[in-house]
């Protein structure tokens, strides 16, 4: 395997010269906060990497639930705490929130 798989979030530090051909430019963490909306509402990761929803809404409870069900919070919802899911195929994943609808989300996996 190519070592030279980097955690950079963003573009940060892209241009080396010598950098491996990876896969993808996309990072392998992303970072969602849940409140009214999910911010941001479109996040990139690479392949087998991760997306961390951070609830941030007070006593508003949220879920994060894919609409075609391969991955979802509890459906109880969250108020508080983390939810996280690893992404293993590549391709567009929307996602929504069973208690607010507009309340939606996408991940682009790379
Ligand atoms: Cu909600």
């Amino acid at each position: 395997m190519a070592a030279g798989v980097t955690l950079l979030a963003g573009g940060a530090g892209l241009g080396l010269a010598g950098r491996a051909a990876v896969a993808a430019d996309a990072p392998s963490t992303a970072n969602v906060t849940v409140k009214a909306v999910y911010l941001p509402p479109v996040v990139e990761v690479a392949r087998g990497g991760k997306v961390i929803w951070t609830f941030d809404d007070g006593n508003t409870p949220h879920t994060v639930t894919a609409d075609d069900n391969s991955f979802g919070s509890p459906a109880n919802g969250q108020k508080s705490g983390t939810y996280e899911h690893v992404f293993d195929q590549s391709g567009s994943v929307s996602y929504h929130c069973d208690f607010h609808l507009g309340m939606i989300g996408t991940v682009n996996v790379r």
